[in-house]
């Protein structure tokens, strides 16, 4: 069997697989080179692949524990395989996709819940002829680039991520939305995490945080836009360009993401997902929160309520 050839993408992440065909079950070797090529670089694009549903799901088991989709609106799941999530901006029935403006800001993948996504596997259908592109920042990079004064005062912070964050969530079915939210109350994670696998520790931020624990909002929605500012420049960055065929996937243990929104909607675009569950509960719901961080429990309740 033939090695795979990884060709750095971009200097933060990415990188190319080529000389595979993914409809093929992976040997073992294949699979060990595409799995260090994936915490090395974060993403990895696999070009000119035409998957079935099967064969994307067969691909993406290797890579973890796939996610049944249970907290998603059946109609945003394949009709056959609840294991592939369709992201589309179609019209169907007279009625927009739920996933029609998935991903709209900065965003890892389920961190308003207590596990986070170990990381996803988008395969691209259809796509409109311009726009529409995708962004991953390196938060290994944006952690390891601040000063070391920056660097003590988030060492031991917390954050609130909150659903209600998702940008264009109150353009949804409105019934979706509100059990989403009744599902996922805020829940709190350390800003600085460490992934299970590397070893190396990352800058969990995003646009999707409320506040963090034991500060004002005036003190965390200015820390928080300095670190989103800081983790998402460009020299973290790398923005994938999509063709039909490509398979991404991304690690989500160290990265966030953003589906630009920047094409002619009423083009088709047309994503099938599977998702690799999160291996650590690393969230806890604020309710939790005991002792001398109750006074910042209750400052965090109130700024959602
Ligand atoms: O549509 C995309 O490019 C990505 C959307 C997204 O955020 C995701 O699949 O997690
Ligand atoms: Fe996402």
């Amino acid at each position: 069997m033939n090695a795979v050839t990884v060709t750095p993408l971009g200097f933060a992440a990415g990188a190319q697989i080529s000389g595979i065909d993914l409809r093929a079950p992976l040997s073992d070797a294949q699979h060990r080179q595409i799995y260090d090529a994936w915490l090395e670089h974060i993403v990895l694009v696999f070009p000119g692949q035409d998957l079935s549903p099967q064969q994307q799901i067969a691909f993406s088991r290797r890579f973890g524990v796939l996610d049944q989709h249970e907290s998603q609106a059946p109609s945003t799941l394949h009709p056959e395989h609840r294991e592939i999530l369709v992201l589309s901006n179609k019209v169907v029935g007279g009625k927009k996709s739920g996933t029609y403006n998935s991903g709209r800001n900065w965003h890892t993948d389920l961190s308003y819940t207590s596990r986070p996504a170990k990381g996803a596997i988008l395969h691209c259908k259809e796509k409109p002829p311009v726009g529409g592109d995708t962004m991953w920042a390196n938060l290994y990079l944006a952690l390891e680039t601040l000063s070391p004064n920056i660097r003590r005062l988030i060492d031991d912070l917390e954050a609130l991520h909150d659903v209600t964050l998702i940008r264009g969530i109150e353009q949804r079915d409105p019934t979706v939305v509100a059990e989403m939210k009744k599902r996922n109350p805020p829940v709190v994670h350390p800003v600085v995490r460490t992934h299970p696998e590397t070893g190396r520790k990352s800058l969990l931020v995003n646009q999707r945080i409320r506040r963090f624990l034991g500060m004002s909002d005036e003190e965390s929605q200015s820390l928080l836009a300095m670190l989103n500012a800081h983790a998402t420049s460009p020299e973290f960055v790398y923005r994938h360009r999509w063709s039909i065929g490509d398979v991404v996937m991304w690690d989500n243990r160290c990265s966030c993401h953003v589906a630009l929104g920047d094409f002619d909607q009423t083009k088709p675009r047309v994503m099938f997902r599977c998702s690799l569950e999160g291996e650590v509960e690393s969230g806890r719901l604020t309710q939790d929160v005991g002792g001398s961080d109750r006074q910042s429990m209750l400052q965090a309740v109130a700024a959602v309520s």
